[in-house]
């Protein structure tokens, strides 16, 4: 489609829109325009109660909580769940800024809750087609060589709502089974260097030590790649819930192959055929079959901010903003629209553009009041282009839950308000 600027003649309905959207890309309001005049405020010199006593002291809190203010930033869940420990919750996508999630607020996914685990207690063993099965102590394993990478994690549930209808009520709910943070570990490439792996290895089984014994089958290409054993996220070690004292890292891959509260590693020739890759992480397809081991995530975006829940206040100047990522590597560009899809602008991605990691983008939009539906775009470095919604659906049916990864639509009513549509 043409961009309506390098159109010779506008027709009416053409003017309309390049008049609406012709700002797309400012960077903001004119001088003077935003704020209130200093001479219609002149309160707002006077100096503030809090600033005429001493505040809080030092080591008011030992561990540092954000403001009380900022309360309404939590995780959520879709329902409260008949199994509390086999649910999810989801990362307040919504009201973060940059690209790594605060641990605190990193979605949590369990099949049988969050074990006790003490680290002193804790083991690694390493067996099968190994020369040198071992078994390693927490202090074992942090002795070793290590890494600190920033990776994003999506469960390939994330967004799975939106198949057929737009049935989330905002980004926290449609696409927050999503985080992004620094992982410090082992590259499991040492640790199976170190059990003497044979080569006759293909596969190996990763099993957790939680109650659902969570396992699954994880290619040995991907174990001598950029696979790791984590013991810390974001600097410090892992949360409980996050796998303390030690998880696996697939990055890119699907959430439920990093194992968290990692306790055994068996290395084999085949595929394991576990619970997790037979029954469920599977895909069926329109014709009923199914297909299995769909690893990647592959590249997907949206728009974080103006999403529902938030209110325009106003016409005029709006950043949009958003989050875009790809199992594949790295982010190339991102458009945005803001007529559902008729017409696309390109995106800045903000520095770093990392490897396998949310890419942070923006674009400086001047509302005009009138309706308008937001979308973004991702194209990743393998050229690889984000479906929409209709062209996923007729790839893959409407059986299946997983690695839902179409263009999200919010539309803007007239009165500043957002809500989550298909377009
Ligand atoms: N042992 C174990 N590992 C697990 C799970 C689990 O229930 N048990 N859940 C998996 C799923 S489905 C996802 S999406 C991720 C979630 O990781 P997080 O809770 O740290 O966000 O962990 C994976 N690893
Ligand atoms: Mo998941």
């Amino acid at each position: 489609m043409p961009e309506p600027q390098r159109q010779a003649s506008l027709s009416a309905p053409r003017r309309e829109f390049f008049r609406r959207t012709a700002a797309l890309g400012a960077v903001a309001l004119g001088a003077g325009q935003s704020g209130t005049a200093v001479a219609d405020d002149p309160d707002a010199l006077q100096v503030p109660a809090w600033t005429r006593q001493p505040g809080e002291p030092v080591l008011w809190r030992p561990y540092g909580l954000p403001s009380e203010h900022e309360k309404h930033v939590i995780r959520r869940s879709r329902s409260p769940g008949v199994l509390p420990g086999a649910a999810s919750s989801m990362t307040p996508l919504q009201d973060l800024f940059g690209i790594i999630t605060p641990t605190g607020l990193v979605f949590e996914r369990h099949h049988a809750g969050i074990p006790k685990i003490d680290p002193a207690q804790h083991r690694l063993v390493i067996h099968g087609l190994a020369r040198n099965p071992r078994i390693f102590t927490m202090d074992d394993l942090v002795r070793f060589p290590s890494v600190s990478r920033i990776h994003f994690l999506e469960c390939s549930g994330n967004t799975a709502t939106e198949w057929s209808r737009p049935a989330s009520a905002n980004v926290q709910l449609s696409h927050g089974l999503l985080s992004c943070c620094e992982w410090t570990g082992v590259p499991l490439a040492v640790l199976l260097e170190e059990a003497g792996i044979r080569p006759q290895a293909r596969w190996i089984l990763a099993e957790g030590a939680d109650g659902a014994a969570m396992s699954r089958s994880i290619p040995v290409s991907k174990a001598l790649d950029d696979a790791l054993v984590v013991y810390a996220q974001n600097g410090e070690r892992l949360r409980p819930e996050h796998g303390y004292p030690l998880r696996l890292f697939l990055p890119g891959f699907e959430g439920n192959m990093s194992i968290k509260w990692l306790r055994r590693l068996k290395i084999g020739d085949a595929p394991f055929q576990t619970r997790e890759e037979t029954s469920k992480y599977t895909d069926v397809l329109p014709d009923g079959s199914a297909r299995q081991f769909t690893f990647l995530m592959e590249a997907k975006s949206v728009i974080t901010a103006p999403s529902p829940g938030q209110v325009l206040q106003g016409k005029g100047f709006h950043e949009i903003t958003g989050l875009a990522w790809t199992g594949s590597g790295r982010v190339r560009r991102v458009d945005v629209s803001v007529d559902g899809g008729a017409h696309w602008h390109e995106a800045r991605l903000e520095a770093p553009v990392l490897h396998r990691a949310l890419t942070r983008f923006r674009l400086g939009w001047q509302w005009d009041g009138g309706p308008a539906v937001l979308q973004s775009r991702v194209t990743d470095e393998t050229g690889f282009v984000q479906p929409t919604r209709s062209q996923l659906v007729a790839a893959r049916g409407l059986n299946s839950l997983y690695h839902f990864n179409a263009i999200q639509s919010w539309r803007v009513s007239t009165d500043g308000s957002l809500s989550n549509v298909h377009a």
